[in-house]
């Protein structure tokens, strides 16, 4: 049994942030109790002097530990916070296939879907000011993730680990960005939803 220390880890995220919702969906999920100190990307609170000490990138998710270290980058947090848990998978190739899943969603489904959300959703850029480019890129990850779902539950070993909570954060959020899901896309959003104990838009 781990002992947990009195007190509990901080996390600055901002709400409308998926890259924060990973590391709330992890703790939740796991029972790690936290802080949450609300920090606007809108409003640039990731820029003040005071969080810019913190984490010198300016950007949330961030996580300060009890004992004064600090952690960035939602899905180096995620693994930190999951070590030890069934949420990694023991068994090295399949623990390597999640880490497939973690890189390409930071390179190319975050790039792509978490862009095109904020500038229409936040931004509310009109569709002439938005890059074009970013539409076909949008579809082309949501065409793999429904390909590779076709046949199965999750993304890796058909049980439930951190791809498939980094992969859910913005595909659950698509919608906002105008995207359609595609059926086993869905299914699969649901699924992980219900295992998460997610009832509605952190
Ligand atoms: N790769 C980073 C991306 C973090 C990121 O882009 N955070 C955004 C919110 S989703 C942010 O804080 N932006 C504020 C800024 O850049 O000023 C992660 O996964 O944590």
């Amino acid at each position: 049994m781990t002992t947990q220390s009195p007190v509990p880890m901080t996390i600055y995220g901002d709400s409308i942030s998926g890259n924060c919702h990973k590391v709330k969906f992890v703790a939740d999920y796991l029972g790690i109790p936290y802080l949450w100190i609300e920090t606007s990307v809108l409003q640039k609170e990731t820029r003040t002097p005071e969080f810019l000490a913190l984490n010198p990138a300016g950007q949330v998710p961030l996580v300060a530990f009890p004992d004064g270290r600090v952690l960035a980058q939602s899905n180096a947090i995620m693994l930190h916070l999951a070590e030890g848990s069934a949420l990694i998978p023991a068994e090295p190739f399949a623990r390597a296939q999640m880490f497939q899943w973690l890189f390409w969603e930071q390179y190319s489904h975050e790039t792509a879907v978490a862009v095109l959300r904020f500038r229409k959703a936040f931004l509310k850029l009109p569709e002439c000011e938005i890059d074009p480019a970013l539409w076909p890129r949008c579809t082309a990850v949501l065409a793999l993730m429904e390909n590779h779902l076709v046949q199965r539950r999750y993304f890796v070993d058909e049980t439930l680990s951190l791809a498939d909570i980094a992969l859910l954060a913005y595909t659950r959020l698509a919608p906002e960005a105008g995207l359609a899901l595609p059926p086993e896309i869905a299914r699969w959003v649901k699924r992980i939803e219900v295992d998460l104990k997610i009832t509605a838009q952190p």
